[in-house]
């Protein structure tokens, strides 16, 4: 089937309401990402081409009264609330804390860490507590950065709360360490960035090596389809590290500091210089970067057959020489390619499983959607769901008032509190 339209908003909101019995001052939204093209670039000093999606995340919240409070979160589909007390934890960079000082496991320990990344930023400023509810429309564990959807939306309650300007890359970057540090998953800065600082309509050019960053125009002719193989996997335990030890024993065996280093090519004696797996990881990565400047510049002349193509060589370069894919993934990249007003296909975001996208005609969106669920079950005898999607702006503060339950809404106008 393909996903009904979102509304993580209006039930964030609800949930404020009747936990807390009234409206809530603020409301985050913060989107989901996918990756365009660029994948295992990040940590390698690459380039990549995320962008942000409607699937997202929202957090209602309002600052506490007192100083010296509490940071609490409820979330619609866990019993207990994430709780952090100030002032905030500290946050250290020689790694993830032990059980004791990081008390929270799972999602609550996402909350915990960014509370006490951005607490680290603020200093004597973070003494004000929050209390917050969260709806999220972005499945767990599916490669469309959820938990990075989380980070940024508790990264902006705190800098409200505390006063703090917003900077999205500032922010992406504390919500990295907090993953890094705190929850103790040794992943790149794509997904924080793509969902802080993507901008409506556009892809992200980001060159990892200096952080520069370019909003790059998806011509409206098209969306992204999404297609969720509904396979899942868990960052903290895949095979996510061993490829980043591999392409840091790949870029060692070939003399540079980083794979980035290479340029284009791979140096003619590579494989003399390399085992046949560091080969294959180098080969991906020194390919992908040059994918990455293919498919900008094809976006850029709306040439969606030359940005199809690239996609394709992309996917096979990660089932191939990267070796993160499966067999769900890679069937539902097979669906898409013969589906109606595909322009082409990649699985997306960390890999082994999780979702594939493709650029899809706008007007055949429909039509694509069926058949591919239709063949991806003949192949795989698996449900998918397909998300059409088109750029959206990266995590921001929306109002309030349009998002509140009907009886709220109309309490509020009767107590003139609009
Ligand atoms: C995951 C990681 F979190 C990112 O940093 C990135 O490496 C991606 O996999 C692969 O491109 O989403």
């Amino acid at each position: 089937m393909t996903a009904e339209a979102p509304d993580a908003a209006r039930r964030a909101v609800a949930a404020f309401v009747e936990t807390f019995g009234a409206a809530p001052r603020y409301l985050v939204r913060s989107p989901g990402r996918v990756n365009l093209i660029g994948e295992h670039t990040d940590y390698n000093d690459g380039l990549c081409l995320p962008l942000a999606v409607g699937l997202e995340l929202c957090l209602a919240f309002s600052p506490a009264e007192e100083a010296g409070a509490l940071i609490e979160v409820f979330s619609e589909d866990r019993e207990a609330p994430a709780r952090v007390h100030l002032p905030p934890p500290a946050l250290s960079a020689s790694g993830p804390p032990g059980r004791a000082a990081r008390a929270q496991a799972g999602w609550a320990g996402y909350v915990e860490g960014v509370v006490a990344a951005m607490g680290a930023a603020a200093g004597a400023g973070a003494s004000r507590g929050w209390y917050g509810s969260l709806a999220s429309d972005l499945p767990a564990g599916a490669g469309l950065s959820s938990s990075a959807a989380l980070e940024l939306a508790v990264a902006r309650a705190c800098a409200v709360t505390w006063r703090r300007d917003w900077d999205p890359v500032a922010a992406a970057r504390l919500a990295h360490r907090a993953e890094n540090h705190w929850v103790g998953a040794a992943t790149g800065l794509l997904d924080q960035l793509a969902c802080a600082a993507s901008t409506a309509g556009h892809a992200l050019r980001i060159d990892f090596r200096d952080l520069t960053m370019l909003p790059v125009a998806v011509p409206d002719s098209v969306v992204v389809a999404i297609v969720d193989t509904g396979t899942r996997r868990e960052l903290v335990t895949s095979a996510y590290g061993q490829r980043r030890a591999e392409c840091v024993r790949a870029a060692a065996g070939l003399g540079v500091a980083s794979l980035r280093d290479l340029g284009d090519h791979l140096p003619a004696d590579a494989a003399d210089r390399l085992d046949p797996v560091e080969l294959r990881r180098a080969r991906h990565l020194v390919t992908e970067n040059t994918r990455v400047r293919d498919v900008v510049a094809a976006l850029a002349r709306s040439d969606l057959a030359r940005a199809g193509a690239v996609l394709l060589d992309g996917h096979r370069s990660l089932r191939d020489d990267f070796e993160v894919c499966g067999p769900e993934l890679d069937a539902a990249v097979a669906a898409c390619r013969t589906a109606p007003g595909c322009h082409g296909a990649r699985m997306t975001g960390g890999g082994f499983a999780g979702c594939v996208l493709a650029l899809v005609d706008a007007q055949s969106a429909d039509a694509f959607a069926g058949a591919v669920l239709g063949d991806y079950r003949a192949a795989t005898g698996r449900d998918g769901v397909v998300h059409l999607c088109r750029p959206v702006g990266g995590t921001s503060l929306i109002p309030v008032q349009e998002h509140l339950p009907r009886t709220t809404n109309d309490s509020m106008k009767e107590s003139g509190q609009e």
